[in-house]
């Protein structure tokens, strides 16, 4: 007589998924899997920091400057160090850049001589939220180099266009800790389970939907914002005649977190360029290029109001750009006012 045994299902971890996924990339030998697993790892460690922050005086800058010329917070260089060392321990990239680094760091030991890829990161991004407790993140990119194997990384590794990335995600550190990323296979999302320590499949295929209702922009901005940007400002403020109510206003002032909930709840996030901020604040390498990544595989829009991000050939690592991004109609709708009322 067999046991019957009822089988629980329980939801896949990330290692399980990578795993399971593999067979979507013929030409890796498993080291991208390896790479986004040590994402994973540098990304619970981080978590750990920021869970513990207000009680490790590790609050406050650390009284740099980075190359953008904000103050670092002291978790902000926390986590480019954990990132960076925890890549630099495998073999699967021969180099990083980084919002916390002037100019992108060459992985030359016997263990990279065989690496195929770069990766490109914003480590601790909206960090100047940290001391009041609102969610920040950690947004990363990666792409296969175009240089020799077995030769130096050279810049032109970094400066891709963000068509030709292999991957790109986002962690959350928010009320919970989630992980977020898209190989070009749809996007799906891991919560992290700090007691078990691992993180589970808790959002598959991740889509946005078409129309939304949220918009996330700085309003304070609005006097140095372009002539476009107002109106469609204001047509959001307007009663939609199929609700008769104007659009939502939500901006945290953390990129990964009003991404993530306009990503669930369907939205459009606008960081446009300004008398303030010529080309707009978020850079397009490792913030805008990911993001856009991730929303067109969900099924959304990125634009820099009226070019697709992925398809703007970089000129320096830490380029800004206009950005535009989010449910596909909501994108479409602000490019058409940036058309109707340019400059
Ligand atoms: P502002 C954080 O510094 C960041 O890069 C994004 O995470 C965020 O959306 C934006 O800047 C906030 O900028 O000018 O509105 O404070």
């Amino acid at each position: 007589m067999q046991n019957q045994v009822t089988i629980k299902k329980r939801h896949v971890t990330l290692g399980e998924f990578i795993i399971e996924n593999q067979k979507d990339f013929p030409y890796a030998k498993g080291e991208l899997s390896a790479l986004l697993s040590s994402i994973r790892l540098a990304g619970k460690m981080v978590n750990q920091e920021i869970n513990k922050a207000g009680l490790a005086n590790i609050l406050g800058s650390s009284g740099d400057e980075n190359v953008q010329g904000e103050q670092q917070q002291k978790l902000d260089v926390m986590a480019n160090d954990l990132f960076i060392s925890t890549l630099h321990n495998r073999g699967e990239i021969c180099g990083i850049a980084s919002e916390e680094m002037d100019d992108y760091v060459e992985f030359n030991e016997e263990l990279h001589k065989d690496a195929k890829y770069v990766v490109l990161i914003d480590p601790l991004d909206g960090s100047s939220n940290i001391d009041v407790n609102v969610s920040v993140g950690t947004i990363f990119s990666i792409y296969r180099r175009i240089s020799q194997q077995g030769e130096k990384v050279t810049r032109e590794d970094f400066l891709q266009p963000g068509h030709k990335q292999v991957a790109a995600g986002y962690l959350v550190y928010g009320t919970s800790t989630m992980l977020v990323y898209t190989t070009g296979h749809g996007v799906n999302g891991f919560t992290y389970d700090p007691g078990i320590g691992s993180f589970f499949l808790s959002h598959p295929q991740m889509t946005v939907s078409n129309k939304g209702r949220i918009y996330s922009i700085n309003e304070g901005n609005y006097v140095h914002m372009p002539e476009g940007v107002k109106k469609y400002i204001k047509w959001c403020q307007e009663l939609d005649p199929a609700t008769q109510r104007p659009l939502t206003s939500r901006y945290i002032g953390s990129l990964v977190a009003d991404f993530h909930r306009n990503l669930l709840k369907g939205g459009i996030y606008i960081y446009p360029r300004g008398t303030k901020s010529p080309q707009g604040k978020l850079r397009l390498l490792y913030e805008c290029n990911p993001m856009a990544y991730l929303i067109e595989q969900a099924g959304g829009k990125a634009s820099d109001g009226h070019t697709r991000i992925m398809d703007i050939k970089p000129g320096e690592l830490h380029q800004r750009v206009p950005f535009f991004c989010g449910s596909r109609e909501m994108v479409e709708k602000a490019e058409w006012f940036l058309e109707q009322y340019p400059g």
